[in-house]
């Protein structure tokens, strides 16, 4: 069977070709106009970037190398005795653009696990670390130090040759990901269960089983499925988002992959990107201590609009690119609907109720250009209702699973010498000329 490295090492060969023809025969053609509005609007709607493992349809949502979620469900291998997908066959997917065997994903589980293990200073650097520290602060830092073994950093150092780069990134890579476990999981000890033990790293077990297993909460089958499933949905959804973006920018100055993997979570963290998972719980349970049990649909429209008209945004609900509802979000209701379990869950409840109230009050309210549900409006009540309650840690598990993409792009920005990114920005005076001679 041939290894994940050895299968990219096939498939980069025609990629290559690929966008050598591109640039020889097209460089110059025009694909599209660059609008004020592009420029004062956050660049929404400017295509600007390669980005090979994933699109995004405004419509229909994330499509990884052509596969819909329901595709990736029925395609990709789970664990033994498990059905949602795991982080291996995704992986897999996203950097070979295949669908793996079950003896490559069982491989892959194996090679992550032998790689597992954190440096010893990692660890006491993090355990000195003030508990009080943000969870995603720590973990950012983490990232960042585990470049200490960067074996492209010590590569570049030597002096290697272009189309050496990307095999030194891959294996930053992939130690990154094997680490990134037992990085999140003694931080979750660290601050919420300290002087617990921390079990070693099972060989046997897949990523995510191991990283449920080292948060506590490796007896509980269904909390192991669901991480295993937020994991594998949340890895990437194309290259424009604040954290994917991050990673490829700083990737792009040759910056190893963990400190540009660090950079990126910091982008992660902000409310308006991966923290709004923690915000939507946060906000679910101070409405859910205001109004208490069994809220109506109509206490919750008038919640949401109290929330509007004290200038916040609705956490969980709109997306820079997305019009219609996250089929991430979809897929995830779906897991609590297929066990009657989750849906006695008040959290559970209020989130769906939510759900099923906001869409309308947005449109009324008349501001976001997208009223739906994202996947963070319920990622967060199935951790809570299985006591993974502390929720200031909920955007670290996406930063554990946003990886997936960003170390996918970072192999493929060296395997095809992508340049630095360095767009040009321009002043107001500049664009008001510009837009009188247009
Ligand atoms: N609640 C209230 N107002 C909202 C809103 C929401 N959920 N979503 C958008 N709006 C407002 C915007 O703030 C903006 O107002 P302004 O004109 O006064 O600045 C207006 O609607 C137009 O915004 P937009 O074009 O629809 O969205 P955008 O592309 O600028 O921003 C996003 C997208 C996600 C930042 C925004 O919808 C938002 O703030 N949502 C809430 C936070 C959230 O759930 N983020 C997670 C996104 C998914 C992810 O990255 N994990």
């Amino acid at each position: 069977t041939k290894t994940l490295k050895e299968t990219l090492q096939e498939v980069i060969p025609a990629k290559q070709e690929q966008l050598k023809k591109l640039k020889a025969e097209h460089s110059q053609a025009v694909i599209g106009d660059v609008k004020v509005e592009n420029i004062i609007g956050g660049m929404r709607g400017l295509k600007a970037m390669l980005w090979e493992s994933s699109v995004l349809d405004p419509s229909e949502g994330i499509r990884f190398h052509g596969l819909s979620i329901p595709d990736c469900q029925e395609k990709l291998t789970p664990a033994p005795g498990g059905k949602e997908i795991i982080a291996e066959s995704m992986l897999w997917l996203l950097m070979t653009g295949q669908v793996p065997t079950t003896e490559q994903t069982r491989q892959l589980s194996k090679e992550l696990a032998e790689k597992g293990e954190l440096p010893a200073f990692v660890e006491q650097l993090l355990d000195s670390l003030p508990k009080t520290l943000h969870p995603m602060t720590q973990l950012g830092i983490g990232v960042a130090a585990l470049n200490h073994d960067s074996a492209f950093q010590a590569a570049y150092e030597k002096g290697i040759k272009k189309s050496e780069y990307w095999t030194y990134a891959f294996d930053d890579c992939i130690n990154l990901l094997a680490r990134l476990p037992a990085l999140a999981a003694r931080i979750y000890r660290n601050v919420y269960k300290p002087g617990t033990e921390l079990p070693k790293i099972d060989k046997e077990l897949d990523l995510v089983g191991n990283y449920t297993r080292m948060l506590g909460f490796g007896d509980n089958q269904n909390m192991t499925e669901y991480l295993r499933l937020y994991i594998a949905l949340h890895g990437d959804h194309e290259g424009g988002n604040a954290s994917a973006h991050t990673a490829h920018l700083v990737g792009s100055t040759l910056a190893d992959p963990y400190i540009a993997y660090s950079a990126a979570l910091y982008a992660l963290a902000g409310p308006l990107h991966g923290l709004a998972n923690q915000e939507v719980l946060r906000w679910q349970q101070a409405m859910q201590k205001e109004l208490g049990e069994n809220v109506s649909h109509e206490q919750i429209k008038e919640y949401l609009w109290k929330t509007l008209k004290s200038g916040q945004v609705v956490p969980g609900y709109g997306h820079g690119v997305l019009r219609n509802p996250d089929p991430r979000f979809l897929a995830l209701q779906q897991f609590c609907e297929s066990r009657p379990e989750l849906m006695e869950s008040s959290t559970i409840q209020l989130v769906k109720k939510t759900s099923e109230v906001a869409p309308g009050v947005l449109m009324e309210h008349g501001k976001t250009k997208n009223p739906y549900p994202n996947v963070d409006a319920t990622s967060g009540c199935v951790l809570y209702h299985y006591g993974l309650t502390e929720y200031k840690y909920y955007t670290v598990i996406f930063g554990v699973s946003r990886a997936l993409g960003c170390i996918t792009q970072l192999t493929w920005a060296r395997a095809l010498g992508l340049p630095l990114e360095r767009p040009k920005s321009v002043s107001m005076g500049a664009l008001e000329q510009l837009v009188k001679s247009s």
